[in-house]
């Protein structure tokens, strides 16, 4: 627990008071950062109960102490003194003090005194206590501990969105704060003081652990339509000066996305089940016809479009390709499985698909791309949600009167509580005859789940509508949890086996191509040949 200390001078207590020993062990230790100008006192405790009497409120004096003082005349300092009002003797155990610095040693070389001693007194009306620090490190903070590294960067055509977490480490160089420099694919971006948002930056870094900067480049277009990739390579900084002293922070960002449209979807996510891949992609109607002017606007009538889905995680990714001819925005789903790999490359795609399967730091982006042959005249790239998945497989069972959705357990799994009534939300899209791919059917049903391999409920229309091809979007939600699985059948399956054979079958007719890694142009054109004229409706 860290307690901010502010310069507030102390109101004088009575420090006659009755005082505590060894409230402290010989461990406390003093860290002294000249470069951000803060001390820090880590207090390590010798669990006196005694020392429990002191209140919230205390003061706190620190005194230096020198003892051979080389310069003439010696040097004298008052101690510094301040006033806290949420000590607590059994949960502090950090004294932060910022904005302080060792006087000058007063030999006229700037640089400053060296200590011997620290003293810290604290105090209240009735008790004081004493804590005699021998020896203090001196620890240069890196500036790049300014920012925690969670700081993700968002490229739009006209606006770069960084997201900041502040560590709160650099407030007083956030003062005195220069311009910022950003270079995105070799090209560089600087803003002066200028720009609003960085002007806002200072305030925001002392006052709110996250926030974001959006900046727009004057008069230029950071990036074209036609950016082929979703994940850029950029590096930034910051420049401070005070008393004409420059002092460079650098900016590790987390991650560089460009995103064509901003809010392209509505909704957008990954789910895994039983070995499938599967995404959902709905946009929203406005911005497809922005997409519509932005390829109207190229002057050019596209030929063929890839929707392509890319997933990474601790370097390793995977990308799947879906190719077509027309843009179609009711194309909202899309299923890959590593049994449509060739056969050389499946065990390497059922190990990857393991491993997303357990992690929760998996980052899915996807694109969609429109060609004129082979040249890419429009992209809309977007980052699309995953949350690891409760269940490895779901399925319909029909039993009886019953519906029953039976789950086969994840590594990961969670408790559900059985006395809080969990939802259970399916949605139906029909394959066959359906305008669209949308749902047209949505069950919800509320019972107090207890963790057990299946859940049955009673609905003729839900049993009638799974009769035949389906897709089910199913959403549970106990609490503040939720959990998404999406899955498909041609039939209720009664078997694993039934189950299997009925993927299996759809994998075959599909137009799926998958790809690993980003397949040449040269491939792609030739399997694009090899595809039949069809369009998705
Ligand atoms: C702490 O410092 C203040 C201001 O210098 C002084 O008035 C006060 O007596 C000091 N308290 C103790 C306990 O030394
Ligand atoms: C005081 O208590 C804490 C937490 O229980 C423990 O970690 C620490 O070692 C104790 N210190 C001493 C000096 O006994
Ligand atoms: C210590 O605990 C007290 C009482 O729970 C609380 O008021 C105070 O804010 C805490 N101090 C810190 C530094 O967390
Ligand atoms: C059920 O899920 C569908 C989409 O899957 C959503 O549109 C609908 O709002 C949800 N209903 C409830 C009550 O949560
Ligand atoms: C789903 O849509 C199809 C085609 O529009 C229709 O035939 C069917 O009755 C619909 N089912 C439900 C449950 O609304
Ligand atoms: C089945 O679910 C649908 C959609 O939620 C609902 O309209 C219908 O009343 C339900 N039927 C029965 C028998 O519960
Ligand atoms: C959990 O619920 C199911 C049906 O809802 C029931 O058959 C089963 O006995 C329950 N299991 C436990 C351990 O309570
Ligand atoms: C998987 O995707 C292909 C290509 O879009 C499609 O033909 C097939 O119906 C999909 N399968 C399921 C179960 O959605
Ligand atoms: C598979 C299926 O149910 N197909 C039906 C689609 O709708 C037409 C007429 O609306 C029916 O004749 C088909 O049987």
């Amino acid at each position: 627990m860290q307690l901010l200390l502010l310069f507030i001078v102390a109101s004088t207590l009575d420090s006659d008071g009755r005082e505590i020993f060894t409230c402290y062990t010989y461990k406390t230790v003093a860290e002294y950062r000249p470069n951000i100008k803060q001390l820090q006192i880590l207090l390590d405790s010798s669990n006196n109960s005694e020392c429990s009497i002191f209140p919230a409120g205390v003061n706190i004096n620190v005194t230096i102490g020198c003892v051979s003082i080389s310069a003439v005349p010696p040097v004298t300092f008052p101690p510094y003194s301040f006033t806290i009002s949420n000590f607590g003797y059994t949960n502090t155990s950090v004294l932060v003090i910022e904005g302080f610095s060792l006087p000058d040693d007063g030999t006229g070389t700037g640089d400053e005194l060296s200590i011997d001693f620290l003293l810290i007194e604290v105090y209240s009306y009735a008790e004081i206590t004493r804590i005699e620090i021998l020896e203090m490190q001196t620890i240069i903070s890196s500036l790049s501990e300014c920012f925690s590294l969670d700081m993700p960067v968002t490229l739009t055509q006209t606006q770069i969105t960084i997201g900041m977490t502040s560590t709160g480490l650099c407030r007083i160089q956030m003062q005195s704060l220069d311009s910022l420099h950003i270079t995105i694919d070799g090209k560089e971006y600087s803003f002066d003081m200028t720009n609003p948002p960085l002007q806002d930056l200072a305030a925001n870094y002392a006052q709110y652990p996250f926030f974001s900067i959006k900046l727009a480049p004057p008069g230029v277009t950071p990036l074209a339509f036609t950016a082929l990739k979703p994940n850029w390579d950029a590096t930034g900084y910051l420049i401070t000066k005070s008393g004409g002293i420059e002092t460079k922070i650098d900016l590790r960002f987390s991650s560089v996305k460009y995103i064509s449209i901003n809010g392209f979807y509505k909704q957008s996510f990954m789910a895994l089940n039983d070995g499938w891949f599967a995404f959902t992609l709905m946009p929203i109607a406005a911005k497809v016809k922005q997409l519509d002017a932005v390829l109207a606007s190229t002057g050019r009538v596209y030929s063929n479009m890839i929707f392509r889905f890319q997933i990474s995680i601790n370097g390793q990714s995977r990308t799947f390709d879906h190719m077509a001819e027309i843009y179609n925005m009711f194309i909202t789903k899309f299923n890959f499985s590593c049994s449509q790999m060739p056969s050389n490359e499946k065990d390497g795609c059922l190990k990857f698909y393991k491993l997303v399967q357990v992690s929760d730091d998996v980052d899915v982006t996807a694109s969609v791309m429109f060609y004129v042959n082979q040249d890419l005249i429009v992209a809309q790239h977007d980052t699309i949600s995953y949350k690891r998945q409760q269940w490895e497989r779901t399925f319909f069972v029909t039993e009886d009167e019953n519906t029953c959705l039976h789950f086969e357990s994840s590594n990961n799994q969670f408790a559900f509580d059985p006395s809080i009534q969990t939802t259970f939300n399916i949605s139906i899209s029909k394959k066959i005859n359906a305008t669209a791919h949308g749902a047209n059917g949505t069950f919800i049903f509320n019972t107090n789940y207890n963790n057990s391999d299946k859940v049955c409920f009673q609905n003729k229309t839900l049993q009638d509508l799974i009769k035949q091809d389906y897709i089910a979007t199913l959403v549970v939600t106990h609490g503040p949890n939720k959990f998404l699985n999406i899955f498909w059948g041609t039939k209720t399956a009664d078997t694993n086996k039934d189950m299997l054979a009925a993927y299996i079958i759809l994998g075959i007719g599909s137009l799926v191509a998958v790809v690993y890694s980003l397949s040449s142009f040269a491939r792609f054109q030739k399997q694009l040949k090899a595809m039949k004229k069809k369009k998705y409706m």
